[in-house]
């Protein structure tokens, strides 16, 4: 799937002879740029399907696959369960050269603990663009779970550190709760719940480009739609640089959380006194998540310490029940918006 994408959006992109222009829609300009970011719909379309990640998710989860989205409609429709991975490219602000991917798994329905209608989960990369298509290569990749709630399990790394400079990770989706993991050790490592069993690689049957916010591609009437976070995702960058930084500082071994600062909170939640933060890691500091192996095992990530991992897999089981339970008890949940 991978290899026919790359090949169809190549030709495709043969037309460009430039990433960036600053004249978009140009009369005389042949280059297309339909949501008016200064980047070529050739270029994104071939960026997107070079770094392109395999996906595995889980063959019993109940919202089946990434689903397809009925284009016209203001309201997210879903047309089918059928693999659809919806795409975004833009230059990245005050970097010229860098550019930032976003790929939308975008779910019928988030069927775990506190379930909801719809799930809107992304992993992204920031790419560095070469004198060409071609020499293109991914400078970090940030995988998203539970963005946004007390329970965010976000993580990052280096692309070479997840070998995943040159093309797409293997991102591990959670079941049921569609959380994205970098690494699948890492999914039981997040805020209770996630479980990323019985997987098997997501059959994508297309990539969507879904272009701006305020000029979508693709005759996609949803992406300002209030029934899902999309808009405030797709409008913000996934690498600031003081999260780029918190990589940076850490040893070229470790996938880094992207927000520490939860990680307290959540070890309160899971009854863990010390350190939810430093699960996999050992003696690391607690902005690290998870450390690569240095043996060869590929995409599939070894970690340092799965005597503690298996400890919070246990622990994080009964997460998602403790919420609830305050929840019935208080009136309220502890967190709003569960993605
Ligand atoms: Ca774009």
């Amino acid at each position: 799937m991978r290899r026919s994408l790359i090949a169809f959006f190549f030709l495709a992109s043969l037309h460009s002879c430039s990433y960036l222009h600053s004249q978009p829609n140009h009369a005389t300009n042949p280059v297309v740029d339909s949501d008016g970011d200064g980047l070529s719909d050739a270029v994104e379309a071939k960026l997107l399907a070079m770094f392109a990640p395999d996906f595995m998710v889980s063959r019993t989860d109940c919202s089946i696959a990434p689903a397809q989205f009925a284009p016209a409609l203001t309201t997210p429709t879903v047309i089918a369960d059928d693999g659809t991975i919806y795409g975004q490219a833009f230059p990245r602000k005050h970097h010229p050269g860098e550019v930032e991917l976003h790929y939308y798994h975008l779910w019928k329905q988030d069927c775990g603990e506190l379930g909801h209608a719809l799930d809107t989960e992304h992993v992204s990369a920031l790419i560095q663009l070469g004198r060409d298509a071609t020499a293109a290569v991914a400078l970090y990749w940030y995988a998203s779970a539970h963005e946004d709630t007390i329970c965010d399990a976000s993580h990052l790394a280096l692309a070479e550190t997840i070998r995943a400079d040159k093309h797409g990770p293997t991102v591990w989706i959670s079941r049921g709760k569609h959380a994205s993991f970098l690494s699948k050790d890492l999914c039981t490592h997040g805020c209770g719940g996630d479980r990323c069993d019985q997987m098997e690689l997501l059959n994508v049957r297309a990539i969507v480009n879904l272009g701006e916010t305020d000029a979508p591609m693709n005759s996609i009437a949803w992406l300002r739609s209030s029934d899902w976070p999309l808009q405030e995702k797709m409008r913000r960058s996934d690498f600031p640089q003081a999260r780029l930084a918190l990589v940076n500082k850490s040893p070229q071994t470790d996938v880094v959380w992207a927000n520490p600062s939860k990680r307290p909170a959540q070890a309160a939640i899971l009854g863990l006194n010390a350190g939810i933060g430093g699960a996999a890691a050992g003696a690391r500091a607690t902005d690290t998540a998870v450390v690569v192996s240095g043996d060869d095992t590929g995409s599939a990530l070894g970690v340092t310490s799965s005597r503690t991992g298996s400890a919070l897999s246990k622990t994080s089981q009964n997460v998602w029940k403790a919420l609830k339970k305050s929840a019935d008890e208080t009136g309220r949940f502890l967190i709003p918006n569960l993605n």
